[in-house]
């Protein structure tokens, strides 16, 4: 096995992470506007609305920083544990990269030119440039140009060892990646078969139900696709880290498996409050959504059993002796560790969005936003911040210094500060009826709506700390890749405890498990979407309210 990634295959990865990097300083100037503005402090000048503003930072951070960073980690991951690239990964990987990125600009432009402010979900009937669905359609192609890169390279593994089970990092990034391609069907089809022909004009009216449950069908894979890739930090990289071992292999590959069985047929849990979907279609999907909560329950489980185990084998003893063996000066270690420790009430806000009489109350509301800040903004960013200290200098050849790591210490308790006012303030005005997307206004100076305003003062107060953060992790970023001295950086990956049982070699085949993902989302969509296409109602023209 490489010791290294390939310097070659390691630029695939790099332009990525690039390209990232940018995104996420570009949409926290957007972030950093919008709480501003929310709160009532600014007003935007030149023209900017606000929700051309809302729309970018969605469609950067959301959509360009963790689709980019995803994929330059995966194809990192997959040649790091398979060895050299085959020319036709690497093609695809350099292919994949330059679709995503010129439909990315393409996108980014139109927003920036106020020709596409229909926030990141760009739900009908409000309409965008057609340009902006075709930048999107790029994206996604390129990201499966990538995906195939991906499946090459561990079939080409998998060929030269037959009967062998994969390394589990490659299993983790196809997984990954078998999730992505079949979420994205969903999102292909109605942006090609509905978005591009009604913004060219070319029909005149659109199917709105059935253009936001395709949507969704995409949508919530789409979070599991940004959280599998820092699952993966956790479950093998976090071992190496610790001086553990990863807590058993088999439950792993299962929890992967289960993420691409279950975390599709589910999308109705963004719906709930939708008109015209019967509640039968609705009660299956969120029975669906509590059985994708287990394998977040195994994860937990496996974590804390790694670090006990961990723990104990350097001498802890008692209950929770273990917590203070935990290297809690290496960053590698400290920023991915708060990030599952506030998946904690991350998860569990998720839990109350899915139940059907508490989703009444926080529908629509900033809880949802809050929710969302904590699971992608925090568990998956922070993880990915925890990830990048080690794996840009791996792959520049450089080191991370000890003032990098002190830096990045501190970059992550600025996020966890910032989100704790900003989240914390979303979700506490959110439960007093705050909606979510929205600018500043005081309906008249409503009694409620002004009793909203101290939390949206507090969420300011959190996103300045947040752009401080960014501009920290910005800097730590450039350093690590053209600074920091020359030398090795480890790619942590850990070893497999040897008491767990053997892998089953069941888990890896691909067949059975697409087979059973595609017989559920067959039963959980086949009439709904039926009846919502028979019976739709006369459709709707585009608007543009901005
Ligand atoms: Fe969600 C809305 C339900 C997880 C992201 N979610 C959103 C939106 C986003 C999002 C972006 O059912 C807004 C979309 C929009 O714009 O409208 N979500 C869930 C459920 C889960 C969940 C049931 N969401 C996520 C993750 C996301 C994410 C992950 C991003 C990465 N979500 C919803 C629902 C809505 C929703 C409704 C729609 C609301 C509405 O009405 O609009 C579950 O997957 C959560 C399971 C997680 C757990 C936690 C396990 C804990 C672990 C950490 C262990 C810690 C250790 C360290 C070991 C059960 C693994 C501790 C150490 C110590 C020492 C203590
Ligand atoms: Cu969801």
């Amino acid at each position: 096995m490489n010791e290294a990634v390939n310097r070659k295959d390691g630029k695939i990865a790099l332009s990525h992470i690039a390209v990232a990097f940018v995104a996420l300083f570009l949409g926290a100037i957007a972030g950093l506007l919008q709480t501003f503005v929310r709160s009532g402090e600014i007003e935007l000048p030149a023209g900017i609305g606000y929700y051309q503003l809302l729309t970018a930072h969605g469609v950067l951070l959301g959509l360009v920083f963790t689709t980019f960073f995803i994929i330059g980690f995966l194809y990192s991951a997959i040649s790091r544990t398979t060895g050299t690239l085959t020319n036709f990964s690497n093609k695809s990987g350099w292919l994949g990269f330059w679709l995503k990125t010129i439909g990315t600009s393409i996108t980014t432009v139109m927003i920036l030119l106020n020709k596409a402010t229909v926030l990141y979900t760009f739900y009908a009937p409000l309409q965008a440039s057609p340009w902006f669905y075709i930048g999107l359609t790029l994206v996604v192609v390129g990201s499966w140009v990538s995906g195939i890169g991906m499946f090459h390279q561990y079939a080409t593994w998998k060929k030269a060892n037959k009967g062998k089970a994969s390394p589990l990092m490659s299993f983790m990034a196809v997984a990954t990646m078998v999730l992505w391609l079949i979420a994205t069907i969903g999102v292909a089809v109605t942006v090609l078969f509905q978005f591009i022909p009604w913004s060219f004009g070319w029909v005149d009216k659109i199917n709105i139900l059935l253009s936001r449950t395709l949507f969704w069908y995409f949508g919530h894979p789409l979070v599991y696709f940004w959280l599998l890739p820092a699952y993966m930090c956790w479950y093998v990289v976090i071992p190496k880290i610790i001086g553990g071992k990863v807590f058993s292999d088999a439950l792993a590959r299962l929890a992967f498996v289960l993420f691409v069985l279950f975390s599709i047929p589910v999308g109705f849990h963004h719906q709930i409050l939708e008109s015209g979907i019967d509640p039968v279609w609705k009660f299956i999907q969120i029975v669906l959504t509590f059985m994708v909560i287990i394998p977040s329950l195994m994860t937990a489980f496996a974590l804390f059993a790694t670090f006990e185990l961990a723990g104990r084998e350097k001498g802890a003893k008692g209950l929770f002796g273990w917590f203070k063996k935990l290297p809690w000066g290496d960053v590698r270690f400290f920023a991915p560790f708060m990030g599952m420790l506030i998946f904690i009430p991350a998860g569990a806000g998720g839990i109350i969005n899915a139940s059907n009489q508490l989703n009444q109350v926080v529908h629509n509301t900033l809880f949802v936003t809050g929710h969302f800040h904590l699971t992608v903004a925090t568990s998956v960013a922070l993880t990915f911040f925890g990830i990048s200290y080690w794996l840009i200098p791996h792959l520049t050849g450089r080191t991370l210094t000890s003032k990098i790591n002190k830096l990045g210490i501190i970059q992550t308790v600025l996020w966890c500060f910032g989100m704790f006012f900003m989240s914390g303030a979303m979700h506490t005005v959110g439960l007093l009826g705050a909606p979510r997307r929205t600018a500043f206004t005081t309906y008249g100076d409503h009694s409620v709506a002004l009793s909203w305003m101290p939390y949206q003062t507090a969420m300011a107060v959190g996103g300045a700390i947040l752009f401080v953060a960014i501009l920290l992790m910005i800097y730590i970023v450039i350093y690590l890749a053209f600074w920091s001295p020359k030398g090795y950086e480890e790619y942590p990956i850990g070893e497999v405890n040897e008491q767990a049982e053997a892998t089953p070699l069941f888990l890896e085949n691909w067949k059975l498990w697409i087979g059973v993902s595609a017989i559920l989302i067959i039963l959980a969509y086949t009439v709904p979407v039926i009846d919502m296409i028979q019976n739709a109602p006369p459709g709707s023209p585009g608007f543009k309210l901005w």
